[in-house]
């Protein structure tokens, strides 16, 4: 009898081992989901926007156009500052303004009379554009270009003419100075020099656009790449969908509400992740007078956890002075953001923990709770596709002090969770209580509340279609 109790017991062990090693089938994606490309963008997280013209040495945010292109005239240009501080503040690109809505061309462009050519700067022979690829290339960091479609200098805006004009200015930049990583498209859309309003070719632009780098985000007020996400102060939505209805919008006039762009359509038809720009000073453009209103550390971070923490890309705008280069006091401040985000989570205590799932899918070991934890950003924790609701216990080892709780989404196959109640482990009562709760997760969340101590979390999903989360993370930041 002993015998046969040893072998039963063998059997049904090898009966277990087989069955969480046997092939079982990922989720089929849900919705929308994201492109190569947009995987990549998303992934770059945050990045630096450079708002630099006519505008920086008049002290105004729109140039009207008629500027003297005299004015633009930096004294000590140094674009591989610039990357090199990109770099130090942990930023991977950035965007230059190379036409804003005065018209006026950081380039020498062959469609404008309005450019870095009719200007005295470096007698007409100036580039910033290649200077700043060029540092960018040097420093190891994407390149990105802001061109506004509205133009309140070419004598064209405003006809049929001018979308080809804009065309052609979009393959110039685009074709002359390597790789660009992001097509910025600003949807301002008013009267040109002629009292016309342009109506847009945007089908055009676009085409023109991908032709010349074909694995580039184009961000717009409505994608198609990547979306703005309704506000310049730097606060996503508590729910970001990275999914949207876009169908029958433009970017301007004829976007969406900035409450829908904030928050992203549940179940939206195209998949168009939200981008975060905001500056780092009062305006967009340098003025001396702001030097005492360069943001604090404290309110960079809180701008983090409303864009990085709440699924967004941040493009944080630094503006340089009339000298062409950035303040010291923006400078020093990049790099105590940098400094506050690397001692708020670089210490991952959920890093040695435990996990139990309420379900597992086809309870196979390939999608075990315990994936939330490791860096394989392809691995996760999954369950049956009938499964809408599990819960994730984690178990920290021991009891540890903490305040954020970092949370991913794989979103490769698609963004399903609506709901995350998260609730902690009381000792002394032996009760589950409260903590915090969120909406959507995404790419990434991250949710902040007073800290606490205990030694395990449960987390309670509700989703649109099988959960899977490809990391959990549990830090103390200060306060
Ligand atoms: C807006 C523009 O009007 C501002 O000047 C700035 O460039 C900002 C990033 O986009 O639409």
């Amino acid at each position: 009898m002993k015998h046969f109790a040893k072998i039963s017991i063998l059997i049904l062990g090898i009966a277990l081992f087989s069955q969480s090693c046997k092939q079982v089938d990922p989720p089929q994606p849900f919705g929308a989901t994201p492109s190569q490309k947009q995987m990549d963008w998303q992934k770059l997280e945050y990045y630096m926007f450079v708002h630099f013209g006519p505008n920086t040495f008049t002290s105004v945010e729109w140039g009207d156009g008629t500027e003297d292109p005299n004015v633009f005239n930096p004294t000590d240009l140094d674009c591989r500052q610039w990357a090199e501080i990109a770099k130090n503040a942990g930023m991977k690109g950035i965007i230059l303004t190379t036409k804003h809505h005065d018209g006026f061309c950081l380039f020498p462009s062959k469609y404008s009379t309005h450019t870095v050519r009719e200007s005295s700067w470096r007698n007409g022979q100036g580039d910033v554009v290649r200077e700043l690829s060029d540092a960018c290339k040097e420093y190891g960091l994407k390149f990105g270009v802001y061109l506004s479609p509205w133009d309140r200098n070419h004598p064209a805006y405003g006809t049929p003419e001018y979308n080809q004009i804009f065309a052609n200015t979009l393959e110039e930049v685009l074709s002359n100075y390597g790789e660009v990583f992001e097509q910025w498209l600003d949807g301002a859309n008013r009267p040109g020099p002629n009292g016309k309003k342009q109506v847009y070719d945007w089908d055009l632009f676009h085409q023109t656009i991908y032709r010349n780098q074909p694995n580039i985000t184009i961000f717009s007020d409505v994608g198609p790449d990547c979306r703005w996400m309704g506000n310049e102060k730097g606060i996503a939505g508590e729910t970001n969908w990275s999914t949207l209805n876009a169908e029958g919008f433009a970017p301007g006039w004829d976007a969406p509400a900035a409450e829908v762009l904030n928050s992203g359509d549940q179940g939206g038809k195209s998949w168009i992740p939200a981008e975060v720009d905001v500056s780092i000073r009062p305006g967009w453009f340098y003025r001396a007078d702001k030097d005492t209103g360069v943001k604090t550390v404290e309110k960079l971070m809180d701008i983090y956890y409303t864009s990085v923490g709440r699924n967004a890309n941040l493009l944080l705008n630094v503006p340089p002075t009339p000298s062409g280069r950035i303040h010291p006091i923006d400078s020093a401040r990049l790099i105590e953001f940098r400094k506050a985000r690397e001692e708020a989570f670089s210490n991952n205590l959920a890093s040695g923990a435990n996990a139990e799932a309420s379900h597992t899918r086809g309870n196979s070991r390939k999608y075990s709770a315990n994936n939330v934890f490791n860096a394989d950003y392809d691995s996760y924790w999954t369950c049956d596709d009938d499964i809408l609701n599990p819960s994730l216990e984690v178990d920290l080892k021991e009891k540890q002090s903490f305040n954020r709780l970092l949370l991913q989404e794989y979103i490769p196959l698609g963004q399903r969770v609506y709901s995350v109640n998260v609730q902690y482990w009381d000792e002394t009562a032996n009760t589950w209580n409260d903590l915090t709760q969120a909406t959507t997760i995404g790419y990434k969340r991250i949710l902040r509340f007073p800290e606490i101590s205990t030694q395990k979390l449960k987390l309670h999903f509700e989703s649109l279609a099988c959960p899977i989360i490809n990391g959990v993370g549990v830090y103390l930041a200060e306060k």
